[in-house]
């Protein structure tokens, strides 16, 4: 069994109870076993043009699971669990019932038509990093580094952006 960060969000519907139901299904996969889960946090909707605060909000989170599946495998059964749980999607980084991502495998790195590992946009998203850092405070973004170097890093940038003291 390897490491796998499988990052989740939710901005349509019933957000917490369709979470629960892809993480009782994530659970029930054969090879796979839930070794942790994130609190849910609440988080603004970002779209390809930036933080967009009147979208329906969402709830984000992160399992750590372990699998013996290989990462393509497991990206089968995700996208699984997401039909299974009625995803919608209307668009691009729009609004969706259900979103699972595979964040990393250990320090695996893959790039094909169909996945990318470590995810290319983990190390920009505070609702990926914040969560991740909750279970696991040693985490660390392969190639990237240390994802509470990351978070701090992100939030830096974000204060300075907005003029504001600090911001999550
Ligand atoms: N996912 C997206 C696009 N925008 N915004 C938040 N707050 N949380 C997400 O999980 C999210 C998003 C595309 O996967
Ligand atoms: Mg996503
Ligand atoms: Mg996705």
């Amino acid at each position: 069994m390897k490491p796998a960060v499988v990052a989740f969000g939710s901005n349509l519907g019933d957000r917490e109870a369709t979470i629960r139901a892809a993480l009782d299904d994530l659970a029930s996969t054969p090879e796979v076993r839930v070794d942790a889960v994130s609190p849910l946090i609440e988080t603004a909707a970002l779209r390809l043009d930036g933080v967009d605060e009147d979208a329906p909000r969402y709830l984000n989170g992160v399992a750590l699971v372990s699998t013996a599946l290989d990462p393509h495998a497991l990206l089968d059964e995700l996208q699984r669990i997401e039909d299974a749980n009625g995803r919608v999607r209307l668009e691009r980084w729009g609004d969706r019932t259900l979103d699972l991502d595979l964040i990393a495998m250990g320090d695996r790195r893959i790039e094909d038509d169909r996945l990318t590992l470590p995810h290319p946009r983990a190390a920009e998203r505070g609702f990926v990093l914040a969560p991740w850092l909750d279970v696991d405070p040693d985490a660390e973004l392969p190639g990237l580094g240390r994802v509470d170097a990351l978070l701090a890093g992100l939030r830096a940038s974000d204060a300075a952006a907005t003029g504001e003291g600090g911001r999550s």
